[in-house]
C-alpha cells in the first residue's frame, strides 16, 4: 500500500499561493474577487492580520485603512442596522471579552442575537443537561476520572479532541478503571477500552435505551435514587421496555453480549463516569442523544457524588466560559433567563438600559434570517463560519448576501474575505489579560506574554471603543474591571476574584461565596436525604430513534462522518499550512472492503459527491472504519471543502447541525491522479 507524504503538503501539481508576501502580515487578494479561498489549493500557513482593513463593497479590493476610519465606518453601519443586527461572539477569547460582547449586543444593538460556535457543537449538551438538572454544566471534574470505576467515552475520540483530559484518563485506567468506548470507528481512544461498541452512526438512542432496559430487567436500578431524586421512571420504563437486546444488535450493529456486558459494568459499579462529545450532539436530534445518555446516569445514580457524573467534554479552550458569559440569545451572564423579568431588571439597572425581554436568533436560526432578509448587518468575532457552517456554500452565499459584515479576528480568513471591515485582533491566548472557563467549569487567568503584532488591538478595546461612538461610554480600566462588573451581576462567579483565581489556580463555578470553596462536582442535593434541600427532581428524557436525515440509497451508499484528528484544528486557521511529520492533509477516509470494491487506492484522487456539493479528495484507507462508513475532517477547507457535503439539518431544540452523518458517494475521476 503506498504511504501518503507525510511532509504536510499533498503534493503534485498543486501552485503555492502567490497572493501572500512572505514576513508582511496577510495581503488580502486585490483582484477584487473574494472567491472561495484556494479550491484544490496547496495549504499555506495563515499569516496574522496587523492592520484594519476597509472597502467600500465587496466587490471591491480591501485597502488599509486607520482605527479611526474603519471604526467610524463601523459605527455608521451598525447604527443603520438595529432591528436587523446579529453578532458572533469569539469561544477561544476570554470571558471578559465575551462578556463585553454580549452586552454590546444587548446594551448598544438593543438585541439577543448574539451566540457563537458552541451551537454548532455542545449547544445540545448545555440543553440535555439544563431539562435535566436545571443547570448546563458538565457535573464533575477532571480529577474525578482518575477516581471512578467504569468510564464510558460514547462518541468521543478524546484521545485526539481532548488529549489532556485523557491523560487523566489514562491514570484512571492504570488505577483499575474500565474504559468502554462507543463510535462507529475503532478509533484511537477506543485503543484503550476494555471493549470497543462500533455502533452504526445515528443509532445511539437504540443503544441508549437498550442499555437502560437490560438494567431494569437484571434488577440493578439503583431504587431508591430513583424514586426520591428522578421523576418520570414509569414512563421511561415503557419507552424502552420494546428495545430488547436482538432488536438493538439489529438496529445498532453492536453484538448484544456486547451492550448486555456495558449495561451491567455501569450499573454495578461503585462510581461511573460517562463522557460524550459530538458523536451525540452533531446529530438532527443532538438534545434527544443527551437525553438518553442522562437516563442512564439517573437509573443508576451515576450523578451528583465524587467520582460519578456527567462530562461533555466542552471543544474550544472558553466555549464553556462565552456560555456562562451570556454570549447565548437566551441566557444573560451566570446563565440567568432572559425571560426572567428580575434578572432582566437586575441587568437594566446595572447597565442603564434596557434588555429586550425575549430570546434572541441563535447562530443556526441567523443564518436563516440572513435567507430571508431579515438580518441584514453582522459582527463576526473569532469565527470562520464560512467553512465551519454545514452546507458551507449556503452558509457562504448567505454571508455575501448581508448589507454589511465586519470581521474582527487575528487572520484573514474566508469568512473575513468576505467582510466590508476587518478588525486586527490580538490572540485571547498569550496576548490578552484575562480568564477562561474549561469543561470542568474552572475559571482561569491568562496572561499577556507576547506583543500583539502591529496595530492589532484587543478585542474588549475595540468593542469600547466602538460603544463610545454609538453613544455609551464604557469604563473599564482592565479586563479585571469587567470581571468585576461579572462578579457583581452573577451569583455563580461571584466569590473568584482575581486574587483568588490566582491564589487557587483557578476555581470551579459556582462560587457563591468570596471565603469558601464550593464541591468540584454539581447536584449533590440529588443525594440529600432531606427531601427540603433535595431541590428539583431530575426528569427522565422521553426521548425516541430518529435515523440520520440523510438517507443512503443506491445513488448515495456510503455513510459519512466528520471529525478531527489529534494534529490540527478546526478549520485549519490556526493549524494549517505548516509543514509537519505528523499531519497529513485532508482524504477521504474508506474501510479497505470500501476500497476494494470500487477500486480505488490509497493517495488515489475521487470525485466526493453528496446532495448538496461536491469536493475532490484522495483517498485513504483506515483499517478503523467498518464497510460503509467514510470520514473526512474538516482541517482542511481551503484544500477540500468537506463542508460542502454536509447537510443543514438541525436539532430543533439546540439548533446544531448533524455534521456527523451525510450520505455521499465516490466516483473515480476520468484521468486517474495519485497524490504521491
Ligand atoms: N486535535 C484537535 N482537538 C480538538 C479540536 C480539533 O479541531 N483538533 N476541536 C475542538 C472542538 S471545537 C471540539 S467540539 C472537540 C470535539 O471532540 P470530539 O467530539 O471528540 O471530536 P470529533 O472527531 O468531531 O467526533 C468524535 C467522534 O464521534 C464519532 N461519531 C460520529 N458519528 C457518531 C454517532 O452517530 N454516534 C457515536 N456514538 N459516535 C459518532 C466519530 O467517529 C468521532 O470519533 O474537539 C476539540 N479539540
Ligand atoms: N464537518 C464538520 N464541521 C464542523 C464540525 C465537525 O465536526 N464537522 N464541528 C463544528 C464545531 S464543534 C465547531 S466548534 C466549529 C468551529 O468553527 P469556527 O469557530 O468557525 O472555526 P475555527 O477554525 O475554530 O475558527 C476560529 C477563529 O477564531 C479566530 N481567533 C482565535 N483566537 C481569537 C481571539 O482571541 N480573538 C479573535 N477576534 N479571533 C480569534 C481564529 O483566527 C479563527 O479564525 O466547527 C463546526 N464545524
Ligand atoms: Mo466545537
Amino acid at each position: 500500500m503506498k504511504e501518503p507524504r507525510t511532509d504536510g503538503r499533498t503534493g503534485a501539481g498543486r501552485t503555492p499561493r502567490t497572493d501572500v508576501p512572505a514576513g508582511t502580515g496577510q495581503t488580502p487578494r486585490t483582484d477584487g474577487r473574494t472567491g472561495r479561498r484556494g479550491r484544490g489549493r496547496a495549504p499555506q500557513p495563515y499569516t496574522r492580520l496587523t492592520h484594519p482593513l476597509v472597502r467600500d463593497a465587496r466587490d471591491e479590493p480591501f485597502r488599509r485603512a486607520g482605527w479611526d476610519e474603519a471604526l467610524d465606518r463601523v459605527a455608521r453601519e451598525l447604527a443603520r442596522a438595529r432591528g436587523a443586527f446579529g453578532m458572533f461572539s469569539c469561544a477561544r477569547a476570554t470571558n471578559e471579552m465575551n462578556y463585553v460582547a454580549q452586552k454590546f449586543a444587548r446594551v448598544v444593538m438593543g438585541t439577543n442575537n448574539v451566540d457563537s460556535c458552541n451551537r454548532t457543537c455542545h449547544a445540545p449538551s448545555v440543553a440535555g443537561l439544563s431539562a435535566a438538572f436545571g443547570s448546563g454544566g458538565g457535573t464533575s471534574s477532571y480529577e474525578e476520572i482518575e477516581h471512578t470505576d467504569v468510564i464510558l467515552m460514547w462518541g468521543s475520540n478524546a484521545r485526539f479532541a481532548h488529549p489532556i483530559f485523557f491523560q487523566h484518563v489514562l491514570k484512571g485506567i492504570r488505577g483499575g478503571a474500565r474504559m468502554y468506548a462507543v463510535d462507529p470507528r475503532r478509533t484511537s481512544t477506543a485503543e484503550w477500552a476494555e471493549s470497543w461498541l462500533g455502533l452504526d452512526v445515528g443509532t445511539d438512542i437504540p443503544l441508549a435505551h437498550a442499555i437502560g432496559r437490560e438494567i431494569i430487567h437484571a434488577g440493578l436500578v439503583n431504587e431508591a435514587f430513583v424514586a426520591r431524586a428522578t421523576s418520570g421512571f414509569e414512563e421511561y420504563r415503557a419507552l424502552v421496555e420494546p428495545w430488547t437486546l436482538s432488536l438493538a444488535q439489529k438496529v445498532t450493529g453492536v453484538p448484544a453480549r456486547a451492550i448486555r456486558e456495558l449495561a451491567h459494568a455501569y450499573a454495578r459499579a461503585e462510581r461511573a463516569q460517562l463522557c460524550w462529545t459530538l458523536g451525540i450532539t452533531e446529530h438532527h436530534n443532538g438534545t434527544d442523544n443527551v437525553r438518553a445518555l442522562i437516563n442512564l446516569s439517573l437509573l443508576t445514580g451515576h450523578v451528583g457524588r465524587y467520582g460519578a457524573g456527567l462530562q461533555p467534554l466542552r471543544g474550544q479552550n472558553n466555549v464553556q466560559g462565552g456560555g456562562d458569559m451570556g454570549a447565548i440569545p437566551n441566557r444573560l451572564p451566570g446563565f440567568q433567563d432572559i425571560l426572567d423579568p428580575v434578572a432582566r431588571e437586575k441587568f437594566e439597572s446595572a447597565w442603564g438600559a434596557p434588555v429586550e425581554p425575549h430570546y434572541g436568533l441563535n447562530l443556526t436560526e441567523m443564518f436563516e434570517a440572513m435567507e430571508e432578509g431579515t438580518l441584514r448587518a453582522v459582527y463576526c468575532i473569532g469565527e470562520n463560519p464560512a467553512q465551519s457552517e454545514a452546507d458551507s456554500e449556503q452558509a457562504l452565499r448567505r454571508l455575501r448576501a448581508l448589507d454589511f459584515l465586519v470581521v474582527q479576528d487575528i487572520f484573514l480568513t474566508l469568512t473575513a474575505e468576505q467582510a466590508h471591515v476587518v478588525l486586527p485582533a490580538t490572540a485571547g491566548w498569550a496576548e490578552t489579560e484575562g480568564t477562561t472557563t474549561n469543561s470542568e467549569r474552572r475559571v482561569q487567568r491568562v496572561r499577556r506574554a507576547v506583543v500583539p503584532p502591529g496595530e492589532a488591538r484587543e478585542d474588549i478595546d475595540i468593542l469600547c471603543d466602538l460603544a463610545a461612538r454609538l453613544g455609551h461610554q464604557w469604563k473599564y480600566a482592565d479586563a479585571e474591571a469587567v470581571w468585576n462588573e461579572l462578579r457583581s451581576l452573577s451569583p455563580d462567579h461571584h466569590g473568584m476574584t482575581y486574587a483568588r483565581l490566582e491564589e487557587h489556580q483557578g476555581i470551579q463555578w459556582p462560587c457563591p461565596s468570596p471565603d469558601r470553596l464550593e464541591p468540584g462536582f454539581l447536584h449533590g442535593r440529588l443525594w440529600e436525604s432531606d427531601p427540603g434541600l433535595r431541590g428539583r427532581r431530575a426528569p427522565f428524557g422521553i426521548v425516541r430513534h430518529d435515523p440520520p436525515v440523510d438517507l443512503t440509497d443506491d445513488a448515495y451508499p456510503i455513510r459519512l462522518t466528520t471529525g478531527r484528528r489529534l494534529d490540527s484544528y478546526n478549520t485549519g486557521v490556526q493549524s494549517g499550512g505548516f509543514a509537519s511529520p505528523l499531519r497529513r492533509g485532508e482524504y477521504i477516509e474508506l474501510s479497505p472492503e470500501d476500497a476494494e470494491r470500487y477500486g480505488v487506492v490509497v493517495g488515489e484522487r475521487v470525485q466526493v459527491a453528496s446532495r448538496r456539493g461536491a469536493v475532490v479528495a484522495p483517498v485513504w484507507v483506515d483499517p478503523a472504519l467498518r464497510p460503509g462508513l467514510a470520514f473526512m475532517t474538516m482541517h482542511f477547507p481551503d484544500e477540500v471543502d468537506t463542508n460542502q457535503l454536509t447537510i443543514e439539518a438541525n436539532c430543533p431544540i439546540a439548533g446544531t447541525a448533524e455534521f456527523k452523518a451525510s450520505a455521499i458517494r465516490i466516483d473515480k475521476l476520468p484521468v486517474a491522479t495519485v497524490v504521491r
